[in-house]
């Protein structure tokens, strides 16, 4: 099994990536995260956005898996499937959901709303899409699992947890009389169970099991992360963080596939750093050329539409997203967003409060006031369509590259410079 993911704070790019890799595997599946997720595809000049369903879905001939680590929507999964359907796609023979992936229901939605707006000034600026209270039931050993769903006490279950979810909504806003619940609440739920009801219509299994025979009978398999890295709830910047393991070890654990099976680790980042939602952001520009990135790169949030916040690459945090992945080739995108800057800057270090110089990630680099020491770029011409070789990139790129290269320890294997597919080096 070989593990793609995002190194940086999600929006790398993998969804393009996983669509350029893809002829070379069997299976394409997910292993954390859920509708949160925007991975967005470009081809034959039409833009698509997938939110839970694996971004192998356009081939026809992979198997796409859902695995028990996902966190899954059932209305926006409905919504997902049947526009793929319309775009011609047979769904229901490629793809197949986790029994064990646990199940978004509609309190959990309004639960990160309440948690959110409870937080304050504090708050994450989560997608709202229900995934912190899910996860939370998850390990708080009460959430639903789609395998759930096929049994005749479902609805019993249902009730009984969205009982306990008006119990905490109550608690976090302070028991005020107005009604905890929006007022078309039963249409919701008539839509959820309308949702679940279309799922059943789809494969169902025992994903560890179905991954496994794959890897034994030496089919190749791709696990396909969400969000980054950095968004790692141990290894992000706590608690701006998501509510599960970006990183390669969620792959094993979200798929049920041993680390002994892991092969290659792709990680993707883009040639700057973006990040949507709250946190720490050592390298961030709020002044033109943060303005000037995010209108290059188009860097607004695929799920939610909001702007994303953009800066300079950060080495430090790069180096450390490296280390925990154990990545084994870099993927650099978005090459050609820099075009327009006579002067590229690259974060080496960090200069924390008291002096210190260093090029590790603090534990407490929310609170940390870190000034970024960088070291200047020149800016370099248009990259060509259709190249071949790293020698046809522009020279600069190639020092970018080839200083990133050096300082990480790890080959950058492959640079993208436009959204389509013919917009791809491969250097091996
Ligand atoms: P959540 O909803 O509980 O997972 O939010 C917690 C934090 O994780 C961030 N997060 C993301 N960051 C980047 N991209 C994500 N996916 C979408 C996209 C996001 C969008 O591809 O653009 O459309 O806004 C994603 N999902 C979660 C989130 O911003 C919080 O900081
Ligand atoms: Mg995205």
């Amino acid at each position: 099994m070989d593990i793609l993911l995002g190194l940086q704070w999600g929006d790398e790019g993998k969804g393009k990536i996983v669509d350029f890799l893809a002829p070379k595997y069997d299976v394409v599946a997910r292993f954390q995260g859920g509708p949160n997720a925007g991975h967005t595809l470009f081809f034959d000049g039409l833009k698509h956005v997938l939110h839970q369903i694996p971004s192998g879905i356009f081939r026809p001939t992979i198997q796409n898996v859902v695995g028990n680590g996902v966190v899954l929507d059932a209305v926006i999964l409905k919504r997902e499937i049947e526009a793929l359907q319309k775009l011609g796609v047979d769904v229901k023979k490629s793809l197949f959901f986790s029994k064990k992936a646990q199940l978004i229901l509609p309190t959990h939605r309004i639960l990160d709303a309440a948690q959110e707006k409870a937080k304050g000034n504090n708050k994450i600026g989560s997608t709202l899409k229900g995934i912190s209270p899910t996860y939370q039931d998850k390990i708080g050993r009460s959430g639903l699992r789609l395998g759930d769903t096929l049994y005749p006490n479902f609805e019993e279950r249902y009730n009984t947890t969205k009982t306990k979810h008006l119990e905490r909504l109550g608690d976090l806003n302070g028991n005020a009389s107005e009604s905890i619940l929006p007022a078309d609440f039963g249409q919701i739920e008539k839509e959820f169970f309308a949702a679940i009801e279309f799922l059943k219509e789809f494969k169902m299994i025992e994903s560890e099991y179905f991954v496994n025979d794959a890897i034994k009978a030496n089919k190749k398999v791709l696990a396909e992360g969400a969000q980054g890295t950095l968004l790692d709830i141990d290894f992000g910047s706590y608690p701006f963080v998501t509510s599960s393991n970006t990183v390669s070890a969620g792959a094993c654990t979200g798929l049920g596939v041993a680390p002994s099976k892991v092969k290659e680790v792709f990680g993707i980042f883009k040639a700057y750093c973006t990040r949507v939602g709250s946190g720490p952001f050592p390298t961030e520009l709020e002044d033109e050329t943060g303005e000037s990135l995010r209108k290059f790169g188009g860097e607004f949030g695929a799920t939610t539409g909001r702007p994303r916040r953009c800066g300079w690459l950060d080495l430090p945090s790069l180096n450390y997203a490296v280390m925990i992945n154990g990545v084994t080739q870099l993927f650099m995108m978005k090459a050609d967003v820099l075009t327009p800057f006579d002067e590229i800057k690259v974060c080496t270090h960090y200069k924390l409060e008291d002096g210190t110089i260093t090029d590790r990630v603090p534990h407490d680099i929310v609170t940390q006031n870190i000034e970024p020491i960088y070291k200047t770029f020149e800016g370099w011409e248009d990259v060509a369509e259709g190249i071949t070789s790293f020698d046809q990139l522009p020279k600069n790129l190639q020092t970018y590259i080839e200083f990133i290269e050096e300082n990480v320890g790890a080959p950058i294997t492959l640079v993208s410079f436009g959204p389509e597919r013919n917009a791809t080096l491969m250097r091996n």
